[in-house]
């Protein structure tokens, strides 16, 4: 398999970390690519039409998208414990994920406003907008950090990648001030193997 990503995108970074999690890192070769909403990537459109990574293309050289669809076609692909439940706390997990996601599309969003727009385009209002969703994300997942622990799941390395989303581009945020419970369960996850291989760049 190969995954068409790049080292700063938070969503490859959760595929990455699954596979990484699920011993699936040996089959996946890793393919770095540049891409910005503003600048043609012929080859990533050519496989997704978005023009947005990460893309896998599946041994059988299927392309697929995006960071959510290939984490759950990689959790079909090993042995272990799903990090994905087949139970009734899918939900929950599903959720917390989907929050995580949010949370980097909101932040990515903010970091295109004032990296790839002109100074005289860029809208304080919209990039007020933007991190309003990630200042109302982090409270959500500050009430509910209970749920961060426990074997591995998606919903961890969605948030913990999220998290090191902020600290990479939004390091003046200082998320971790006014969000105790998640600071200490970045600080765990955070020296786990998987994320220190994927740290972003
Ligand atoms: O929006 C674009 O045209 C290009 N942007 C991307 O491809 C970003 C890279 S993170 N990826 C996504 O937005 C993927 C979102 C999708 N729903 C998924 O895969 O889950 C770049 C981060 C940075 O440079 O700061």
């Amino acid at each position: 398999m190969q995954l068409i990503y790049a080292a700063a995108s938070p969503f490859a970074r959760k595929v990455r970390v699954l596979a990484f999690e699920t011993g699936l890192l040996a089959r996946i070769e890793l393919l770095d690519t540049a891409v910005l909403p503003t600048t043609l990537n012929e080859r990533v459109n050519a496989l997704n039409p978005l023009g947005k990574i990460p893309v896998l293309l599946s041994d059988g050289g299927e392309a697929l998208y995006d960071s959510r669809v290939i984490c759950e076609y990689l959790d079909t692909l090993h042995d272990g414990a799903r990090l994905l439940p087949q139970d009734d706390t899918r939900w929950p997990v599903l959720r917390l994920a989907a929050l995580a996601d949010g949370l980097m599309d909101a932040a990515l969003l903010a970091r295109y406003e004032k990296a790839v727009r002109q100074a005289e385009q860029q809208s304080q209002a919209w990039l007020e907008g933007q991190l309003g969703k990630v200042q109302r994300a982090l409270a959500e997942l500050e009430r509910q950090a209970d749920r961060l622990q426990g074997p591995v799941d998606l919903a961890q390395i969605g948030v913990a990648c999220a998290l090191g989303y902020l600290d990479f581009r939004f390091a003046d945020l200082d998320w971790r001030a006014a969000h105790p419970a998640l600071s200490r369960f970045q600080q765990a996850f955070a020296q786990r193997p998987s994320m220190l291989a994927s740290a972003p760049a």
